[in-house]
């Protein structure tokens, strides 16, 4: 099977995941990627079953409008029961590294709001220890030199993410050479430096469930 092909078959796991709980006053966390791409276009069949999305980057929103799936801003709708997305990373803890397609700050919003966090990923982004995929870290621009000082004093190789703007207006700096020992501790440690708007560790809040997808099939890990 090819990647692509693995990213369908977690999608298709996905949908058949939270099809039994949808009602029509369910509004769903939509991420952002290639994978949560695949899962928003098959989505679209189900859409006279659920309210409707809210999404973790404007090119989802776009995506799940083009699919006639109504798109609601956090604020009023408070919690969704499920957050589906894709990562970069993903640990035996259902831990992640997120954040390579730079809507890491919504996506962790979206997810801090969710009961259930589903994470699709092809069996490439399964790994012992994170790190290998840099880490990247969304800064307030005026901050971005200041906190890429610090990110050396952690120990990383910090890289500004060029001609790239976040949907929130800020900057990306990412982490090369940064293999991570203790998720939880670093990614609130990054969080603390001053002028950092969010960091690509999703430790604290991780996954609830991994659907996994390799030759031999999805598997389901929670
Ligand atoms: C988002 O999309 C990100 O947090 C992660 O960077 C990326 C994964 O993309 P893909 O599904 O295309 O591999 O979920």
């Amino acid at each position: 099977m090819t990647q692509d092909e693995l990213k369908d078959a977690v999608a298709a796991a996905a949908i058949d995941e939270i099809t039994p709980w949808l009602e029509r006053d369910t509004v769903l966390g939509i991420g952002t990627g290639s994978t949560a791409n695949r899962f928003i276009d098959r989505l679209a069949r189900l859409r006279d079953d659920f309210k409707g999305a809210v999404a973790s980057s404007e090119a989802s929103a776009e995506r799940l409008r083009g699919h006639g799936i109504e798109v609601f801003e956090l604020n009023s709708v408070g919690t969704v029961p499920f957050y589906i997305d894709g990562a970069d990373e993903v640990n035996a803890h259902l831990h992640m590294i997120k954040g390579g397609g730079a809507a890491l700050t919504r996506e962790k919003i979206v997810a801090a709001c969710a009961e259930r966090f589903i994470c699709i990923a092809d069996a490439s982004k399964k790994v012992e220890r994170l790190g290998e995929f840099p880490l990247p870290v969304e800064v307030i621009p005026m901050a971005r030199s200041y906190v890429a000082r610090e990110l050396v004093r952690l120990g990383a190789d910090p890289v500004y993410r060029e001609g790239v703007v976040t949907d929130n207006g800020n900057q990306i700096l990412d982490c090369f050479d940064f293999m991570i020992d203790d998720p939880v501790a670093m990614e609130a440690r990054i969080n603390a430096i001053v002028g950092v708007v969010t960091n690509g560790l999703f430790a604290a809040r991780g996954a609830d469930v991994l659907l996994l997808g390799a030759e031999s099939g999805v598997t389901r890990l929670i």
